[in-house]
């Protein structure tokens, strides 16, 4: 064991305070130490020393801790004295108002004790309170009433506005089933239209080839008639208007034929070589539809030429070859019921200038005083062949194929 005595010896020291083994002799008596001791002695000092460590380590732990506690101790001493101080401001602030309190509750005392009748001021107290209730009461009351007045008028207002907003609903609806109406019409009227549209367009396309197959029947006529080939053709036709006569201008068509009623007055012989010159002869009548047609076209000549001298108008019938025996231009002989002599003709008359004896041969048209009345067909007479007259030529129409 090791003493305490030697224990703070070797901690002065700095040494480790170890136990003396045994010493070992040898034979020769000389003390020798065994190398188990040595060891054994040698971690002892090491334990020792580790010992100290620690001890020494702990106590600076201690003193460092207790340092700690003692400054915090002195920080909370330090906040209670603080806390003394303001508790003893706050003390001496209350001791104040209670000091000034205790004189407002003698002052109020003092004038309590001045009135006679306690329970009249309690009196006088609740009526006053009850006043003011009432008062308060009087006026959510007036408030409430108002308040009721003011939802009754909105209440008017919205059952105005509700019955408004009915008959708006109801004539929206009514408007509705007009507009649905209209709707159905319009989308009925859109499908009629829409066929006709169709109709239409189908006719449109068919009057477009129409329309290009005359375009290109015009054209070919457009050419025909601006050929050199048909020049003769602009002479039956209006320049204007294309519209086509069978007969030349100057002649009038009548019974597939044409006749020419001349302007001048010649012998029946020359009058005769004119209307061959134009491809025809002087007229024939054929029946008492061509009698009318000749008679009318000398009274009318007559009546646009009034200042003029018109006496009679040849026509292709003469008596020349065997006095009394009239033959038409043709070669055929007088018609027993296409027989137009006036009255008293023919009577051949031979004038006195007329040195051969010749009589009246040739046979013209006198116009008469009117047409359509009375014997105005009759209007033939025998008349010396050398005498001027106008004459009536006639032609065959143009035969447009
Ligand atoms: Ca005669
Ligand atoms: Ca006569």
């Amino acid at each position: 064991m090791i003493d305490s005595e030697e224990l703070q010896a070797s901690l002065s020291l700095g040494e480790i305070p170890v136990r003396n083994a045994p010493e070992i002799h040898d034979e020769t008596g000389r003390a020798e130490t065994p190398g188990c001791v040595k060891r054994l002695r040698a971690s002892w000092q090491l334990v020792l020393i580790a010992i100290l460590m620690v001890v020494i380590l702990a106590l600076i732990g201690v003193l460092f801790s207790e340092k700690k506690e003692k400054q915090s101790l002195e920080a909370k001493l330090q906040h209670m004295e603080e806390e003394i101080f303001a508790a003893r401001i706050n003390t001496d602030r209350l001791q104040k108002e209670n000091n000034q309190l205790m004189q407002v509750l003698n002052f109020t005392y003092q004038n309590f004790t001045t009135v006679e009748n306690g329970g009249q001021l309690k009196q006088l107290l609740n009526t006053t309170l009850l006043s003011i209730e009432k008062t308060q009461l009087s006026q959510l009351l007036e408030k409430t009433l108002q308040e009721k007045t003011q939802l009754q008028v909105e209440k008017n207002e919205l059952n105005m506005l509700l019955n408004s907003t009915l008959q708006s609903c109801n004539l929206v609806e009514a408007e509705n089933v007009l507009l649905k109406v209209a709707l159905n019409q319009s989308l009925h009227n859109n499908t009629v239209a829409s066929a006709e549209n169709e109709r239409l367009q189908l006719l449109l396309t068919s009057e477009q080839q129409t329309s290009a197959q005359l375009e290109t029947v015009n054209q070919r006529q457009h050419s025909i008639l601006f050929s050199k080939r048909l020049t003769f053709v602009w002479m039956f036709c209006n320049n204007d208007t294309l519209q086509c006569s069978r007969c030349q201008p100057g002649w009038t068509e009548h019974a597939s034929r044409c006749f020419f009623l001349s302007t001048v007055a010649k012998t029946w012989e020359n009058a005769r070589w004119d209307c061959f010159s134009m491809g025809g002869d002087l007229a024939v009548v054929l029946n008492a539809e061509d009698q009318a047609f000749l008679t009318n076209m000398t009274f009318q000549y007559t009546q646009q030429h009034r200042g003029e001298v018109f006496h009679s108008a040849w026509i292709g019938m003469q008596d020349m070859v065997k006095e009394g025996t009239h033959y038409w231009v043709n070669g055929n002989s007088i018609q027993s019921d296409v027989i137009y002599w006036r009255d008293s003709e023919p009577n051949n008359s031979i004038p006195s200038w007329d040195v051969d004896m010749a009589g009246q041969d040739c046979v013209a048209i006198v116009p008469p005083n009117e047409v359509g009345v009375g014997d105005w067909l009759n209007s033939w007479d025998d008349i010396v062949c050398l005498g001027a007259r106008h004459y009536i030529c006639e032609t065959v129409a143009l035969i447009v194929s």
